[in-house]
């Protein structure tokens, strides 16, 4: 059955600031306390949503979530009316503010795990919430992460959704972000690669400087909850050195389109043998395994970590031939602007790129890839999702709009504990909620 790759874009949320919340994130630590512009990060996601919808590609959108998060503060002991708990928190645990105040969220590519109708034994596309352990700030995500993805496939036909996986550190689970699939055309059976940092139980190798923040035992419990056949999954460990040298995800050193997977060489452990089990897997399903390999010598693994080149997207063309988006970054580093060049001439499927301007994002390390979570979806599958989530003109239009009607233009730490910050975000997630036909996804609509 013909299907479809939708790549649902995170909106970045109102809170948007550099809190350096992500130890292992290169980024997100170098820019702590840096002033940002939550106006124009949202601007800049949705200008990418609209150019690649422009361009033929089915796109969509996912909200962000309500922050400063009060109920996590009042969880932790925090009380009194919404702005006392803020006052509070600001003047004995300013660090727990923060936290509770990331915009993380737009990082979707962490929101789930995802697979095909194509693939699960109930022939539904499954969604896994990720528990997102492995970081206070981004564990607080889960529960509305849950509500969005119900609000928007939210029929039990053909979707099925599973809550996080146990908050603990056996089970950290970061998403898409560590997933991988192989395939000939979308909406035939593949092989879904799963890719971990380490293994809890009789792990041997395991970074020593940076966390490594998802677990071989989540993987598992993910491809067990899909219902994924054994012959169509792979289990592969990252090269704990890269993630030492701040690839915190897979995304961040390898990503896949089709039968291509596109990655740098040093990106996993055990590669010769993972990359055969995949051939293998994808040969008796009638498609053949395309790796396209970055050498060291060309791009070393400290320039992929700056200049996010394998956080791109690949996207298939009508033509067949794929296009890479990247992040300016890429462009402004000699050695992979040259690199790309190549590549482009070069004797394989990807023969397009496009550049995006995504800094607000990248300076907390999110790139093109971050930003978005495929789904791949057959027409039925497509038409039972919630039309108001798929990007059209009218949509880009209404939400630029509401980015400049509520959105401010910089925003810093001491910004956080405004009780007009909250409001205002309360504000503009409600009507958001009625833009995009939601229902009562958050928190304060449930009061
Ligand atoms: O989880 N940054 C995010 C970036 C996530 C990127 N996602 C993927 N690679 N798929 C993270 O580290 C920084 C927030 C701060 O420091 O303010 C942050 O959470």
């Amino acid at each position: 059955m013909s299907a479809y790759e939708v790549n649902f874009d995170g909106l970045v949320g109102l809170t948007h600031n550099y809190a350096g919340l992500s130890f292992g994130n290169v980024a997100s630590t170098s820019n702590k306390n840096t002033a940002a512009n939550p106006k124009l990060a949202a601007l800049q996601g949705l200008e990418k949503m609209k150019a690649l919808a422009d361009l033929g590609f089915k796109q969509g959108v996912l909200p962000p979530q309500d922050r400063p998060c009060i109920s996590s503060l009042r969880q932790l002991g925090f009380s009194g009316d919404d702005a006392n708990v803020l006052r509070q928190a600001a003047k004995t645990a300013p660090h727990l503010l923060t936290a509770v105040s990331s915009a993380a969220s737009m990082w979707v590519a962490n929101a789930a795990t995802v697979s095909p109708s194509s693939e699960t034994a109930d022939a539904k596309v499954h969604f896994t919430v990720a528990n997102l352990n492995s970081k206070f700030h981004r564990s607080i995500e889960a529960q509305t992460t849950g509500n969005v993805l119900n609000a928007i496939f939210d029929n039990t036909k053909h979707f099925a959704h599973h809550s996080a996986l146990p908050q603990q550190s056996i089970m950290s689970d970061e998403g898409a972000a560590n997933h991988n699939r192989l395939c000939g055309d979308y909406g035939a059976p593949g092989v879904e690669v799963f890719v971990y940092g380490r293994q809890a139980y009789g792990g041997h190798v395991e970074p020593t400087k940076y966390p490594a923040r998802q677990t071989r035992e989540a993987s598992e419990a993910v491809a067990r909850l899909h219902q994924l056949d054994q012959e169509k999954t792979v289990f592969v460990q990252q090269n704990p050195n890269v993630i030492d040298q701040g690839v915190f995800h897979n995304d961040v050193i390898s990503v896949s389109n089709g039968n291509v997977l596109f990655h740098h060489q040093e990106a996993f452990l055990n590669q010769t043998s993972a990359f055969a089990e995949i051939e293998r897997k994808l040969q008796r399903l009638g498609s053949h395994f395309i790796p396209i390999e970055v050498p060291s010598s060309k791009v070393s693994v400290s320039d992929a970590v700056a200049t996010y080149l394998f956080n791109s997207q690949l996207l298939s063309k009508a033509d067949g031939k794929m296009m890479i988006v990247v992040p300016e970054e890429s462009r402004r580093n000699v050695r992979v602007w040259a690199y790309l060049n190549e590549l482009i001439q070069g004797d394989n499927p990807i023969n397009e790129m496009r550049v995006f301007d995504l800094r607000e994002s990248m300076c907390n390390g999110g790139g093109p890839a971050c930003l978005r979570l495929r789904v791949v979806l057959n027409e039925a599958e497509l038409r039972a999702t919630n039309p108001q989530a798929l990007l059209t003109d009218s949509l880009y239009l209404s939400l630029g709009n509401w980015v400049n009607q509520h959105y401010r233009d910089r925003l810093t730490e001491a910004d956080l504990a405004d009780p007009q910050l909250l409001l205002e975000n309360r504000c503009a997630l409600d009507q958001l909620t009625q833009i995009m036909n939601l229902g009562s996804i958050y928190s304060f609509q449930q009061d």
